[in-house]
């Protein structure tokens, strides 16, 4: 079932996609990592995250102890894939005022795994939103402020589920604190894939 809440100014689209979008677009992103394999990046610094990434696209996003910026090249100095057509059509069906994307960001969450709080500020424009997609197992999803600091409110982001942070809330603090390894048959093996996706330019 589709049901809708706002957090902290992030629209949550709980249910937003069904099992067999789950899984047709988990077949896409699988084909990504296949042509653009996943490595952990290093914070600026210089510890290896825990969350490993990929991305589509036009550009990628990548880190370092140069620190975060968007690349044209996957590290191996392949193109990016193209974003599959089975996410963009969930972005033109949230951010339909906006261009199309042209980073797909690939999170893979193991056990264990987790994303401090951070804001999304490398792209050029906070006119348009992220579109972030959920896949696999549960997650718990912090939203703060703008501001560092002050209060902060979550939710379990699971499966399907598809968050909008746009507006008011583009530049809020965001991360998730934790996954529930094995929660979703989704990923055989478990785990959690977030895709998020940004006009950079
Ligand atoms: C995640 N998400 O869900 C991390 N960023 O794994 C993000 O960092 C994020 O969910 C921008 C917009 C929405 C998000
Ligand atoms: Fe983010």
């Amino acid at each position: 079932m589709q049901t809708e809440l706002e957090l902290r100014g992030v629209r949550v689209c709980k249910g937003w996609l069904d099992p067999a979008a789950q899984a047709a677009m988990l077949a896409d992103i699988r084909a990504v990592a296949a042509a653009a394999p996943l490595f952990s990046p290093e914070t600026r610094w210089g510890k290896p995250m825990s969350v490993a990434m990929t991305s589509a696209g036009k550009y990628g996003w990548y880190s370092d102890r140069r620190g975060y910026r968007y690349e044209r090249r996957h590290p191996s100095g392949v193109d990016w894939p193209p974003i599959p057509a089975s996410v963009l059509a969930v972005w033109r069906a949230l951010a339909p005022e906006a261009p199309g994307p042209d980073c797909c960001l690939v999170n893979f969450y193991r056990d264990g795994a987790r994303m401090g709080l951070h804001q999304d500020r490398d792209e050029a424009d906070f006119t348009w939103p992220v579109v972030s997609i959920s896949l696999g197992d549960a997650a718990l999803f912090r939203v703060g402020n703008v501001e560092r600091g002050g209060k902060t409110e979550s939710v379990w982001l699971e499966s399907g589920d598809v968050c909008v942070i746009g507006g008011a809330a583009r530049l809020a603090h965001h991360g998730i604190d934790r996954i529930r390894f094995g929660s979703s048959s989704l990923l055989s093996d478990g785990g959690r894939i977030n895709l998020t996706l940004r006009v950079v330019d």
